[in-house]
């Protein structure tokens, strides 16, 4: 059951698609309190509650015990000291001990407090804001709880298949020649590849829609002669429009009043890569029609994939902002700086970059209505998100752009993915990424991973490994890499045929890692699950904070401890143990429900099928270059099961949005004989 709660105006944000009429009632499953910082809700947790949710943020799958604040921000830093990330995901689902559970949604794309028992421990409060839609949520289970939610925000997005091949990407690729280099280090040493990412270099001067003539001199025939090997290229859009006379994106967007105002009604001038800029305003239709309409130009080159980045959007500085900081610092010249003064200046130097000040000193016109960006910031990363989604409709209908996105708010998933941003090469954030699927997945984004092997700092050979052992599962599995840190393309470590091997078992689960994800897509589930989703009576199953079920038929329990040849695993019932060294190599055990230790080498995979259930598993010539190799491959079933099992091979042409009707899903059975796992 659904209610809808409307409090003061609120901004139509487009988060919810289904029709739902005003609760008549006054909301009771929470406290509700209207003061001057407006509506805060608040609830009691019992000891045993557990809360998930509220999608990219920092610690646990269970919420408890901290407050995350709903308000978008480039910060790569992300320690557990940080409130916030790139997004606005304003769910959370309370499972509560003897009750049923219940889901709410804020929607409100200003700033939320979520406190989740860091003020109080026993103690919820969200702080909505004055003007805020609330949804609260009751159904008799987790699964349901988050389903319902789905069906309010509606359907997500679906790439096309080879975005589910691996992809390589790295902040520092030049050219052809750089780029030609990473799909000969790849198909060279026998490791398949489906894409290849173009960070801001590829851009003359960072203008957004161009292309640098001398590093790319034909680049609508690099961009084929790749895609002939297999190999997509992806680029990157940045939201900052470059201040420049005479290129058409600026000259434009001034001409047509297209770009965010200043509070004086001029175009606000912020500064990211290519120096000062000013910023499409997505909310205003014709100015989103316009800047999606300039994808094309890529298009039209052949290229099929986008990243948005710096879309919170990011601000080095603002122009006003710089000039009172220079006034400030060159004030402070010859002076002595003690200990206030000196902290004085590194604030405000510090203080230059995404300032909330500045966030409140624009506005945008959505169509006729002026709105101070503050209380709509977490709109900008889905809008123009959706500026390129609908226009991909138009420029390519019916087909699927692989398209994700750094910003986002709940409603985004309808149009495109996320990746996760800037993490870091340690070990807490291969933990912490395991961590945000789950509870993504619960906000609708479906298409989403984080930068494997690390993004900041240098990687490890180790640690890449082990990233990748779980990188095989999330729909993107992206390695990305910052400038100037180590290199890490997989062929640049010892033992190839490790990272081979794992490549390889991701291609070999595609079928079953596909169909999951489209079924998930199709019936508004969820294709990463904490574990108490699945076993909702199981007391220690809600503890679990490093296992994930994906789709329906596997539990993983990835190693993300260094130096560990092995972790301690809990299985919710029995399973089968699968531990693959290679594509085709692997030993199976049964198991029994509880605590084990399990032995997971450097080099090797390990997941578990759950009694009764079963997966396809593709048949691959050694010679996979990627995904395009795979058509009318053949299945090995690994199943486990005391009679027969059955599974639903959910596929389709991956390219098109013409989903295979259910009543064409196909089903195949096993018996317990033909899966012989001994
Ligand atoms: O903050 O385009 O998150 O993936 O490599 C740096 C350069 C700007 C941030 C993205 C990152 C990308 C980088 N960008």
């Amino acid at each position: 059951m659904i209610c809808k709660y409307v409090f003061g105006k609120p901004i139509e944000t487009g988060a919810v698609v289904a029709d739902v009429a005003q609760c008549t009632q006054p909301l009771s499953l929470m406290q509700v309190e209207q003061g001057p910082a407006g509506v805060v809700l608040s609830c009691q947790m019992g000891p045993k509650d557990v809360v998930y949710g509220l999608g990219e943020q920092v610690r646990g799958i269970n919420k408890r015990g901290f407050s995350y604040i709903s308000y978008a921000i480039d910060g790569p830093i992300h320690t557990e000291n940080r409130h916030s990330l790139y997004g606005g995901h304003n769910f959370l689902i309370v499972s509560r001990a003897q009750k049923q559970p219940f889901g709410i949604f804020v929607d409100n794309p200003g700033k939320v407090v979520f406190d989740v028992g860091e003020a109080r421990m026993d103690r919820l409060e969200i702080q909505a804001g004055s003007d805020c839609v609330i949804y609260t949520i009751e159904e008799e289970g987790l699964k349901e709880v988050a389903k319902s939610f789905r069906r309010l925000v509606g359907q997500s997005y679906a790439a096309p298949k080879w975005a589910f091949g691996y992809q390589q990407s790295r902040w520092g690729y030049q050219n052809e020649a750089d780029v030609r280099a990473v799909v000969d280090g790849y198909h060279g040493n026998g490791i398949p590849l489906d894409a290849v990412y173009l960070d801001i270099d590829y851009m003359d001067h960072y203008k957004d829609f161009t292309v640098d003539q001398e590093k790319f001199p034909d680049f609508a025939g690099f961009v084929g002669s790749m895609k002939a090997r297999g190999v997509r290229l992806v680029p990157i859009i940045d939201a900052g429009v470059k201040i420049e006379k005479g290129y058409p994106v600026y000259e434009e967007g001034v001409a047509n009043n297209y770009f965010c105002k200043d509070e004086d009604g001029t175009d606000f001038v912020g500064a990211v890569w290519p120096g000062k800029s000013h910023f499409p305003d997505v909310l205003n239709t014709a100015a989103r029609e316009w800047f999606g309409g300039k994808y094309q130009w890529l298009m039209d080159q052949g290229i099929e994939g986008f990243w948005n980045d710096m879309n919170e959007p990011a601000l080095f500085y603002s122009e006003k902002r710089l000039k009172q900081t220079m006034d400030e610092v060159l004030a402070m010249k010859d002076q002595n700086l003690d200990i206030h003064s000196y902290w004085q200046l590194i604030e405000k130097i510090d203080g230059l970059c995404n300032h909330p000040q500045d966030y409140k000193s624009f506005y945008h016109n959505k169509d006729g209505e002026r709105i101070c960006h503050d209380d709509v910031h977490n709109l900008y990363g889905f809008y123009m998100t959706k500026a390129a989604a609908d226009a991909f409709c138009k420029i390519a209908p019916h087909k699927r752009t692989l398209l994700f996105s750094r910003s986002s708010y709940i409603g985004m998933h309808r149009y495109g993915g996320i990746w996760t941003g800037d993490n870091a090469s340690w070990w807490s954030h291969l933990l912490l990424s395991i961590q945000q699927m789950p509870s993504l997945n619960m906000c609708g984004i479906l298409y989403t991973g984080s930068d494997i092997g690390g993004f900041g700092n240098d990687t490890t050979q180790d640690l890449l490994l082990r990233w990748l052992e779980f990188g095989i599962f999330t729909p993107l599995m992206r390695n990305h890499a910052a400038a100037d840190t180590r290199e890490q393309e997989a062929y640049h470590f010892d033992r190839i045929e490790d990272f081979r091997n794992i490549i390889r078992i991701r291609y070999g689960l595609l079928p079953y890692l596909y169909s999951e994800f489209m079924k998930a897509v199709l019936n508004d589930e969820m294709y990463f699950r904490p574990l108490a989703f699945d076993f909702p009576d199981d007391a220690h199953a809600a503890k679990v904070e490093d296992q994930l079920m994906v789709g329906e038929s596997i539990m993983i329990a990835p190693v993300y401890t260094q130096n560990a040849t092995g972790r301690y695993v809990y299985l919710p019932q029995d399973m089968l143990m699968v531990c693959m060294k290679s594509l085709e190599g692997r030993q199976c055990q049964v198991m029994e429900k509880g605590h084990h230790y399990v032995d997971i080498a450097l080099n090797e995979v390990v997941f578990f099928v759950r009694k009764g259930h079963m997966l396809p598993l593709a048949v691959l010539d050694s010679g996979l270059t990627s995904t395009a190799d795979m058509e009318d491959c053949e299945y090995e079933w690994i199943g486990y099961t005391d009679n027969a099992a059955e599974y639903i091979l959910y596929d389709d042409d991956g390219m098109t949005t013409d989903y295979t009707p259910r009543s064409e899903w196909k089903k195949t059975v096993r018996t317990k004989e033909e899966l012989a796992w001994g």
